[in-house]
């Protein structure tokens, strides 16, 4: 693997180099890394409900760290399809928003064991405001349909108010009947094009390759949901779905995660504005959105949905903690 990244990782959480580039490395060696602010939570919008945030965390089946990875068993009924919303097992990093030259990289691995999918099973990266408004990029399997052998490809979704459609970028196909599969996946910023719209790149690495290569058709418009993720935050997930039962049940696992000019949420305890340190920009942004209501508000630091006195208690508590 990265012996590079797993040196940034081992020796600090956070490094700023000469071009102030934030990043963030989790290896998966033994947990998760215990200075990054990983959450189970995500929103699943229900209309019977005021606070929409689902604890995802589910022993039903497992996850495990295991050889420096985080590997999940695949839950059956898992969906983030248009109303079919069922999520177990979605760790996820909280984001307050992008930064120029930002970029999101994991490399994840699917392990059938044995199993011959016949319907579509996939994992990867998940950006997400909730579960109706995300876009993925993930490691798909061609299903064996009867004639053909199941394959492995790159895709890329996104969904906007429970319409789902394609992503816009997509590779393959690999590892024609192969038991199981890995890649490299990373979005990252693209720039902009000559109207000023920003654009995104989805990027792959296959093993043994010595580098990413951009996924036709990279750079392209970036789509609203990440945008609108880049300026207002949400999620980082990974994400996994399987449509059937298997003996054994297959197996996701994702080797490490790496966020580059990627602003995180709750670092520090009360840091609203994810700067670093707690002081009355915080403040003023707790006391300015008081009273406010719903999911993912930067002032709502309990996840309760209502930025009041719990929030505002919190960042005085915490008051001048990293200044
Ligand atoms: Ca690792
Ligand atoms: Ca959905
Ligand atoms: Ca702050
Ligand atoms: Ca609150």
């Amino acid at each position: 693997m990265r012996t590079t990244l797993l040196t940034l990782a081992l020796a600090t959480t956070l490094c700023v180099n000469a071009f102030a580039q934030t990043v963030y490395v989790d290896e998966f060696e033994g947990g998760f890394n215990p200075a990054l602010p990983w959450s189970w939570l995500v929103v699943v919008p229900n209309p019977d409900t005021e606070c929409d945030y689902v604890n995802t965390q589910n022993n039903d089946f497992p996850y495990r760290f295991e050889d420096g990875r985080l590997v999940i068993v695949m839950h059956p009924w898992n969906s983030t399809y248009e109303q079919w919303n069922y999520a177990a097992n979605f760790p996820n990093l909280p984001v307050l928003g992008f930064d120029p030259g930002w970029a999101i990289e994991t490399e994840v691995k699917l392990d059938l064991r044995g199993n011959i999918p016949t319907v579509f099973t996939q994992a990867g990266l998940m950006v997400m405001r909730d579960m109706d408004n995300y876009y993925q990029t993930m490691l798909i399997v061609m299903p064996n349909d009867g004639n053909n052998p199941h394959k492995f490809w790159l895709s890329t979704a996104h969904e906007v108010n429970r319409n789902y459609a394609y992503g816009g970028a997509s590779a393959g196909f690999w590892g024609e009947n192969e038991p199981s599969f890995s890649l490299k996946l990373r979005l990252e910023d693209g720039g902009v094009n000559e109207n000023n719209q920003p654009l995104v790149k989805v990027r792959v690495q296959l093993e043994g390759w010595t580098d990413f290569v951009d996924v036709w058709p990279s750079p392209f418009v970036r789509p609203q949901v990440l945008s609108e993720v880049a300026q207002n935050g949400g999620r980082i997930a990974l994400y996994h779905i399987v449509g059937f039962y298997g003996d054994p049940q297959p197996e996701v696992s994702f080797g490490y995660i790496r966020l580059e000019n990627i602003r995180l949420a709750g670092i520090r305890e009360g840091d609203v504005n994810g700067d670093g340190c707690v002081n009355d920009t915080d403040l003023l942004t707790v006391l300015f959105s008081f009273g406010n209501t719903g999911e993912e508000l930067p002032a709502d630091v309990n996840h309760d949905c209502t930025v009041n006195d719990t929030d505002l208690l919190t960042i005085l508590f915490n008051f001048g903690s990293g200044c």
